[in-house]
């Protein structure tokens, strides 16, 4: 068994004497729980809240689990469900959005359900504290009917993914376990188990069930349909579906963290928790709400559960109370029920905690490679379509470089379609980092060859995912356990699906980035600029010497101010009633971008001076 790297000696309530207790991340606890229910496969692409799952899941033996980095979540979820095909308990992890990348396999694989265990772990991101949207996955899952679990805490985490991998396996289906930031984040006491080593199972040889063409898929249709209904009738009497009955004037119907917030603020009501929010039981609903006077439903983000309800006519209460959009918290649940009348309002009073953070913009970080891509850009006033990652904050002052930002791999295709309108007046320039190239970028660029798009890409090689805290992917050489790969040449791979002008430029070179720009600007067709540099913060923190401002020659110009570093702010001192500047030695990693801009060479190392 993998050992703990950090072992908390305190039992949790209830534990069994001497168990192991580990304080765990949600993710933590979803990684724990699919070593221990026996994963010999896992894959996943990054994506906040997602991503410490699967490098959890890295630190327990390679014997016992293979996993890896997937160049997007459609190739993670189809490694998983190959593995499944071979009789072995499999995983698939990604972020909410992640689920419309992977969504034609899922679409797929419902038809065709299981062999070894197949569990989705997705991460949904009420808040929207680090995504492009707040899309609810529940309402993709029950499309797909692919039963969800929603765990309601970490502990809860674990032993879901047990139950999950036996559902799948006894259903013959997918398992979406759905968790959200608040979990996925949250570090709490978790019990460990053993790990269960589970038997393989012989490759099922059924072309009608693995293959699915029309004569074969409209069989699995129905299957489907019976599918719902057996797992309908599990949940009326499975451990997952939790009565916890209390004054009958108020009931409430929860899943998820939401339940934990039910339990806070409205302790005394009877508390019907669900396992998830598909497929429902439906009889054990319909007694629970004959048995109170008024029902709630308390579920973040969509009314999934709430429009089943009332789609069966059982009179039910929610969304009027409990916004549709946005994080819950005990605060806002509290909110909800004083707004129904439930709960006096107690005002702002010692018993409610309320916390505003100070918000604080985001920028890029001092000296980050991507810079230089951006100033450029705005030298020749291109038409820029962004893509997804750190470098999506070029959008924003000062930078305020980037145009357009839809969604992973977006970047490309935008820009053909600008071009193609033939009305666009500026060069058209497509942005994009090197996983999300790799991610989605690929099939558009091959596309702007085909169609002969006049544009230029500039693809943002910083050797690392950046913007989800310093993954590998194919282009850094090395694998999810840090074991050395073949590395990707984005040169090579430009070439070789026909672009004819490409230049790699290192990004600290301001001036070689704005010629290769308007040179490849210039080019009729498809150009590739790749600015290359690696990414100041992973896999290890850059620090060199820091730049130093000479205050003497200083002219308060401010043109060092355009390149956006954090580093870089006004001083006590002024030059022509405008401020002089400083820069932060602590911060600085001396990259220079700043006495680059600099017109009177008043910035320099600061050992020099
Ligand atoms: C479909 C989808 N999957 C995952 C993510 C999470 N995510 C946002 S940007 C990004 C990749 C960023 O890496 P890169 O393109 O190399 O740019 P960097 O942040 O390193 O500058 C990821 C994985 C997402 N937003 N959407």
């Amino acid at each position: 068994m993998a050992q703990p790297d950090r072992v908390s000696k305190t039992a949790a309530p209830g534990a069994r004497p001497n168990a192991e207790v580990r304080p765990l991340m949600g993710n933590e606890a979803i990684a724990r729980g699919a070593w221990e229910a026996g994963v010999r496969v896992a894959a996943a692409y990054p994506g906040t809240p997602s991503t410490e799952i699967l490098e959890a899941l890295a630190g327990y033996p390679e014997d016992d689990i293979y996993a890896q980095w997937s160049t997007n979540e459609k190739v993670s979820l189809d490694v998983a469900i190959g593995a499944s095909f071979e009789g072995v308990r499999a995983l698939s992890v990604m972020k909410h959005v992640g689920l419309n990348v992977a969504a034609d396999a899922l679409m797929s694989i419902t038809y065709i359900g299981v062999n070894g265990g197949l569990v989705i772990v997705v991460c949904d991101d009420p808040g929207i504290h680090s995504s492009q949207n707040e899309q609810d996955s529940r309402v993709l899952a029950r499309f797909a009917m692919v039963p969800v679990l929603e765990p309601s805490d970490a502990q809860e985490a674990l032993s879901i993914m047990r139950h999950a991998y036996e559902i799948s396996e006894a259903f013959d289906t997918p398992v979406i376990v759905r968790s959200t930031t608040r979990l996925s984040h949250t570090r709490s006491p978790v019990t460990l188990g053993e790990r269960q080593e589970v038997a393989r199972r012989e490759f099922d040889d059924n072309p009608q069930k693995n293959v699915m063409i029309p004569s074969h898929a409209r069989l699995r249709h129905p299957a489907l349909l019976e599918r719902e209904a057996k797992l309908s009738e599990y949940f009326e009497t499975s451990a997952l579906t939790q009565l916890d009955a209390g004054e009958r004037s108020v009931g409430v119907i929860t899943a998820s963290i939401s339940h934990g917030y039910v339990k806070e603020v409205l302790g005394s009501a009877s508390v019907l928790k669900l396992a998830g929010s598909y497929p429902l039981p439906e009889r054990k609903i319909r007694e629970f709400a004959a048995s109170v006077e008024r029902l709630f439903v308390v579920e973040e983000l969509e009314p999934v559960i709430e429009d089943q309800l009332k789609s069966w006519g059982i009179a039910v209460e929610g969304k009027e109370f409990f916004p549709r959009h946005g994080e819950f918290s005990p605060e806002l649940v509290r909110d909800g029920f004083v707004k129904a009348g439930i709960l006096p309002d107690a005002g702002i009073g010692a018993d409610v905690f309320r916390i505003e953070p100070t918000p604080r913009p985001p920028v890029l970080c001092p000296g980050c490679p991507h810079t230089s891509s951006y100033l450029a850009l705005r030298q020749i006033e291109a038409r820029v379509a962004g893509d997804i990652g750190c470098y999506t904050l070029a959008a924003i002052e000062p930078l305020r470089a980037i145009d357009t930002c839809v969604a992973m791999g977006s970047s490309i295709a935008n820009a053909i379609g600008m071009a193609k309108t033939g009305v666009e007046e500026r060069p058209v320039v497509a942005t994009i980092g090197d996983s999300t190239f790799l991610h989605a970028g690929l099939p558009p660029l091959i596309d702007a060859v085909y169609n002969d798009a006049d544009i230029t890409v500039m693809l943002l090689d910083n050797h690392i995912v950046a913007m989800t805290g310093g993954q590998n992917h194919p282009g850094t050489g090395k694998t999810l356990r840090g074991g050395p790969t073949h590395r990707i040449n984005y040169e090579d791979v430009c070439r070789a699906v026909g672009v004819k002008w490409v230049r790699t430029v290192d990004s600290y070179d301001l001036a070689a980035m704005h010629k290769a720009l308007r040179e490849a600007t210039a080019f009729k067709g498809v150009a590739v600029i790749i600015s290359n540099r690696e990414c100041v913060i992973d896999p290890v923190k850059v620090k060199g010497v820091a730049m130093v401002v000479r205050a003497e020659s200083c002219t308060a110009c401010q043109s060092c101010m355009n390149v956006g570093c954090p580093s870089i702010s006004w001083s006590d001192e002024w030059f022509d009633g405008r401020h002089k500047v400083k820069i932060d030695p602590n911060t600085c990693i001396g990259c220079s971008f700043c006495a680059q801009v600099c017109p009177s060479d008043s910035i320099q190392p600061g050992e020099s001076l």
